[in-house]
């Protein structure tokens, strides 16, 4: 990180239609390894798909699936839940295929759009499938129907204007922390996994009493001799009152957290599984250098 100029971070959700093309970006952003780890963690919501990490930013990406037309209530609890989390995050990248015409499925994502407030992207991928002179056409039925704070037509598969939309969107984020080290996912990425399933739960049952910027810390995942794993977590946040939500009345709601990540967490390692969580108050712990490197969060 370099001293003079000021380290720029934040969430950005990648919403659209299935086969847009979503993955192949993240991939050519991130890289391949993280890609196959978040295979891994297919059956979480709202999940870090991936984080982009340079000298002067990093861009964590999170993948909100529950945005599609509502089938039944769940769809519609889940639908919910997903949009307070768009309504979180710093910018959101709308992703359409070049190849297909705009449907309801668009439609529908982009009414549920009008209700974020962070810069919202159009991008455009598979251009390398369409004639070039059919791109203005495309990109005219789409600014009808919303504001974009910009337009990028891309090729996720060969590269094209990749490097110009995170470039944009760095310029774009607020200031703010280095939340994970550049190597986190690549070292550990189980442990890094069981802290986002865990922080996920914290988002899911705290709905908009939480930020997204709660941290997972996990201190101890220890293999015991019969197989069952023994974890150990700090979830951390900024305030007192925020403490007093997590753990709720009569200690119900960490409980409850609790209960809800182990069951992921064994889906995921494929083991039994021992969770105990606590919760720390570390006062605007996103500004202060020292305990995020106290936490692991900065080397
Ligand atoms: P997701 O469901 O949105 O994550 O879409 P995927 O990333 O899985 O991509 C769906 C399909 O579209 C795959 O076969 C990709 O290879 C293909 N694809 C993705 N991006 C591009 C692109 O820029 N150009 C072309 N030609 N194909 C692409
Ligand atoms: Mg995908
Ligand atoms: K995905």
């Amino acid at each position: 990180m370099a001293e003079t100029s000021k380290y720029k971070s934040g969430f950005v959700a990648i919403v659209g239609r299935p086969n847009v093309g979503k993955s192949t970006f993240l991939n050519r952003v991130i890289g391949q390894k993280v890609a196959i780890m978040s295979e891994k963690a297919q059956t979480t919501r709202n999940k870090i798909q991936g984080i982009y990490t340079t000298d002067d930013a990093q861009i964590v990406f999170i993948d909100t699936p529950g945005i599609h037309k509502p089938k039944n209530k769940l769809d519609d609890y889940m639908d919910e839940a997903a949009l307070s989390s768009l309504k979180e995050v710093d910018a959101v990248l709308f992703m359409v295929s070049a190849t297909e015409t705009r449907g309801a499925g668009d439609n529908y994502i982009i009414d549920q759009l009008k209700q974020v407030n962070s810069p919202v992207y159009l991008v455009i991928n598979k251009i390398d499938e369409i004639n070039p002179n059919s791109l203005l056409p495309i990109m005219d039925t789409y600014k009808r129907a919303y504001d974009w704070a910009d337009v990028f037509p891309i090729s996720a598969l060969q590269g094209n204007n990749v490097d110009e939309l995170l470039n944009t969107l760095v310029a774009k984020l607020p200031e703010g922390p280095q939340y994970y080290p550049d190597d986190e996912i690549t070292d550990h990425p189980e442990r890094f996994i069981v802290g986002e399933l865990i922080r996920e739960k914290v988002l899911e049952l705290t709905r908009q009493e939480i930020p997204h910027s709660v941290a997972v810390q996990v201190e101890k995942m220890k293999t015991q001799d019969n197989g069952n794993v023994h974890i150990d977590a700090n979830i951390i946040v900024e305030r007192k009152g925020q403490r007093g939500i997590l753990i709720g009345k009569n200690g119900g709601m960490l409980k409850k957290i609790g209960t809800l990540a182990r069951k992921e967490i064994e889906d995921l390692l494929g083991s039994k599984v021992y969770l105990e969580l606590w919760v720390k108050v570390q006062p605007s712990w996103r500004e202060k250098e020292s305990a995020l490197r106290q936490l692991g969060y900065r080397k």
